[in-house]
């Protein structure tokens, strides 16, 4: 392959189509602090999703820092370490303890079936990731959080337009959170979302988000400053126009994948998730005992060839120095995410990625040597 290929690559829209709203942002002088782009994003935003409420944020990490606080979780909060450093690291930053439960295999998201046993007086929330888009087991997690009293904030990074039984996966638990890194499926550059229940709840985000100011002279929380600049948001309403094409295109990589790797032996993929519109935002592969390579001998190879896949999520959270110390992060308490841990690769997969190199990555998976 003459030109490497890479995991994702960003789906921008053509450039003279941005060049009026940089005009727009360059006459009327607003670059940031809740400007009309802004406003116009948040409001587009909540239609496409189908959600009420939407606070943009700078990136998804502060988003999901301020969800805590908005929440005020404390003490305990039962997640996963199957994810992006981000999610338990915005729980140190809010000096609340992650107790890391194990996934469910089928899924790679928490297994609710292990989260009673991990309750403790201390626990406040439920803090689950929609890993690679897949919903997770939102009906399940929310009777235990009833049950106990329990917040959940969902860290929905990969699950932008994911549906569930015919709507939002987004509306699930007390708070959801999204990425609009370079990396997502629908990109501003760096940005993020909280979906909000409610227009009280969203009031006190967009306060937090703004240094805590309520007005010029009330602050209300020692907020930090996590808003979307104008720039951000201008490519967010144009990227909007370009959404569903994208997601479809996934869709169509994701099912040649499928087809291409069912019967290569040692490779399996992951069910589909049932009653799920999914996003196609990742296509992870898990190499098994008895494929001729190793996971890392794969990972190599395909490199070696140009082919940047990525291995989402190695190390595990729980393994990392800030973590580690953790009872929770004990391996034994964990099985099946250092089973994919030590078995996953994603592939590339992205709008752009032409068919024949969807056809070349699957042959080199078929004939490794
Ligand atoms: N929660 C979850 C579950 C997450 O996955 C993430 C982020 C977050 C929370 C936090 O949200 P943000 O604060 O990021 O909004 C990437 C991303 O940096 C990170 O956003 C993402 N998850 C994570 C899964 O992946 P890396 O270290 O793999 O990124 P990087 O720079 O190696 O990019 C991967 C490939 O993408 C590159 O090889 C080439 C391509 N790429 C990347 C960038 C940045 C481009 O083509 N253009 C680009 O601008 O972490």
């Amino acid at each position: 392959m003459k030109n490497p290929i890479y995991v994702t690559q960003p789906n921008l829209p053509p450039l003279e189509e941005f060049i009026p709203y940089l005009e727009q942002i360059w006459d009327n002088k607003i670059l940031t602090n809740n400007g009309p782009f802004h406003r116009q994003l948040e409001q587009a935003l909540c239609e496409y999703l189908g959600v009420d409420h939407l606070a943009l944020f700078t990136n998804g990490t502060i988003a999901l820092v301020t969800a805590l606080q908005a929440l005020r979780i404390s003490g305990e909060v039962i997640t996963t370490p199957y994810s992006f450093a981000a999610t338990a690291h915005s729980l140190l930053w809010n000096n609340i303890k992650p107790v890391f439960v194990d996934i469910d295999p089928d899924t790679c998201n928490l297994d609710p079936a292990r989260i009673e046993e991990a309750i403790t007086p201390k626990t406040t929330a439920i803090l689950p990731v929609h890993c690679y888009g897949n919903p997770c087991a939102v009906e399940h997690i929310q009777q235990i959080a009833d049950i106990y009293g329990l917040k959940v904030i969902y860290d929905a990074a990969h699950a932008f337009g994911v549906r569930y039984k015919g709507k939002t996966v987004l509306r699930h638990g007390d708070l959801s959170v999204l990425s609009f890194h370079a990396t997502k499926v629908f990109t501003t550059f760096e940005g993020g979302a909280i979906i909000c229940p409610d227009a009280k709840t969203k009031q006190r985000i967009d306060y937090l988000k703004n240094f805590g100011f309520a007005d010029e002279v009330t602050v209300t929380a020692s907020g930090i400053n996590g808003k979307m600049s104008e720039f951000n948001a201008a490519l967010g309403l144009l990227q909007l126009k370009y959404i569903d094409d994208a997601l479809q295109r996934r869709r169509q990589i994701e099912a040649r994948y499928r087809q291409a790797l069912a019967e290569v032996p040692g490779i399996s993929v992951l069910p589909v998730p049932p009653e799920t519109k999914g996003n196609a935002s990742y296509f992870p592969i898990l190499v098994g005992a008895d494929y001729p390579l190793s996971r890392d001998g794969l990972y190599q190879r395909m490199k070696d060839a140009g082919i940047n896949g990525r291995r989402y999520f190695y190390p595990l959270i729980s393994d990392m120095p800030m973590y580690r110390g953790l009872s929770s992060a004990k391996a034994e308490n964990l099985q099946h995410s250092h089973q994919l841990s030590g078995h996953v690769i994603c592939l590339p997969i992205y709008p752009g990625l032409p068919e024949e190199q969807v056809d070349v990555i699957t042959g080199l998976i078929a004939k490794p040597k």
